[in-house]
């Protein structure tokens, strides 16, 4: 780790942390709120490493005053959450459910009471149940009943959230959820998983024009980004790595930015209807960006499925989840879009940026994790240096405020600033969360620094 005192940012830099509604709240049938597809996938024996769910998680449903008083602690600017589609319409149509549409109104109240910014997600991936069964994200009208939904929480909240995010990484729910079934709703189909993109992008531009209706703050979706290596040297390899490129990062920007889709092999152009490009790309304000790592990538072995096949990357450090420490790729990876999209690129939040580690308390029941303030202090110095290269990055979000249910992973993989000890819902702030108060403090105008 560096050293070096951490540079300045820009004033106004949005300092923030993330969490996701279904890995910390909990609550899961309390309050009228309906099942999600990630209720049913991990009551699948052998979907969840650890076989649990997310139905207690880190309760933080009833523990939300305690967690925005960390929040407060740490001095972010912005608090970036989601909303559970299955709370504020438990079969994902019609009416709302006024209970849930209370508890996020309290939650951005208490938030603004603390000087945090509600910046809200309204879909990371907890699909009311009753929607797949009717085809969940290949069925079309999902995207409609997807912007009615926004219409209906921005009716409520929509004078107080400071940024809406309308989607979470469409791409790892398309490409896990719908292709290749290690996240709910466990579905196989590859590269016939298409329709899941096309219908989350239409979902995404229906609800950008609903939300439009409501507030006037700045309207965002978060990608999730990986820049490509491409590992060897031949034209297969080259192709290999075009084809992940496309896959990975063009298929959910290309349409967003108004250039239609990327040529990808199994992409069926016969769903996408005529005007649904326009509607894709309604202009956004911020581009969420989520980067956890970049991706090796060379020709596929012969009889292999996909056009390419992905290779673990030599020579960086590794998380608790196996995945390469590199800010080198967090720099790369914002030049790549500053780049490739130019003009038409909006200003970037780091939506999402963060790590896993084996966090325990000691003996004296502090929680020590030098390797994520190294990996802050790495990726927080990248941005630093995409700004000197001249892109426009407004804000960071670590991943995540608490350790919490991390998915397919169960409670295995600790992200958070703040560990959870699920027994007994004791929060300990860890090394990294006085680290990163301290890194705020120090970036704010007047400061002795
Ligand atoms: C993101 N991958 O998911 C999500 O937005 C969070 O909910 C999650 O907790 C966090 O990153 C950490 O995993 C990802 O396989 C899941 O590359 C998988 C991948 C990337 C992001």
């Amino acid at each position: 780790m560096s050293t070096a005192p951490m540079p300045q940012f820009p004033t106004g830099f949005r300092w923030g942390v993330s969490t996701s509604a279904h890995q910390i709240e909990g609550a899961a049938t309390v309050d009228g709120r309906g099942p999600s597809i990630w209720d049913t996938f991990a009551q699948s024996p052998g979907r969840i490493s650890d076989g649990s769910s997310g139905a207690v998680a880190c309760d933080h449903y009833q523990r939300h005053t305690e967690d925005v008083a960390l929040l407060a602690g740490l001095g972010v600017d912005a608090y970036r959450f989601s909303i559970a589609w299955p709370r504020i319409q438990p079969t994902g149509a019609g009416p709302t459910n006024p209970a849930g549409l209370d508890f996020y109104d309290r939650l951005v109240d208490e938030l603004l009471a603390a000087d945090v910014d509600p910046v809200a997600t309204l879909y990371h991936w907890d699909l009311p149940q009753p929607l797949e069964d009717t085809g969940g994200w290949l069925h079309r009208d999902t995207a409609a009943r997807f912007a009615e939904y926004a219409e209906k929480t921005a009716a409520r909240l929509g004078d107080r959230v400071r940024l809406w995010i309308t989607l979470n990484e469409p791409f790892i729910h398309m490409s896990l959820g719908y292709g290749m079934g290690q996240h709910a709703p466990g579905r196989m189909l590859l590269f016939d998983a298409f329709p899941a993109a096309h219908h989350q992008l239409l979902g995404h531009g229906l609800a950008v024009a609903a939300l439009r209706a409501h507030t006037t703050s700045p309207v965002a979706i978060a990608n999730n980004y990986s820049p490509v290596r491409i590992l060897g040297d031949s034209d297969a390899d080259r192709a290999a790595g075009a084809a992940y490129e496309a896959l990975h990062n063009r298929l959910f920007t290309d349409p967003l930015l108004g250039r239609g889709y990327p040529e990808l092999p199994g992409l069926d152009p016969g769903i996408v209807h005529p005007g649904d490009l326009d509607t894709i790309a309604a202009p956004i304000d911020v581009l969420g960006v989520n980067y956890y790592n970049p991706t090796g990538v060379r020709a596929a072995e012969e009889g292999s499925p996909l056009p390419f096949d992905l290779v673990a990357l030599d020579g960086y450090p590794r998380t608790a989840f196996d995945w390469p420490v590199a800010p080198d790729g967090l720099r790369e990876l914002l030049g790549w879009l500053h780049d490739t999209y130019g003009d038409a690129l909006p200003p970037i939040e780091i939506t999402e940026s963060g790590c896993a580690y084996d966090d325990a308390p000691d003996a004296d029941g502090q929680v020590a994790d030098p390797e994520r303030i190294a990996y802050l202090d790495g990726h927080l110095r990248a941005v630093r240096a995409a700004l000197d290269d001249g892109v426009d990055v407004r804000g960071y979000f670590v991943w995540s405020l608490l350790d919490n249910w991390e998915w397919a992973e169960g409670f295995t993989k600790r992200f958070g600033l703040v560990h959870v000890d699920y027994a007994t819902q004791t929060r300990t702030p860890k090394s990294s969360y006085t680290w990163l108060r301290d890194v705020i403090a120090a970036s704010r105008p007047g400061s002795a620094r």
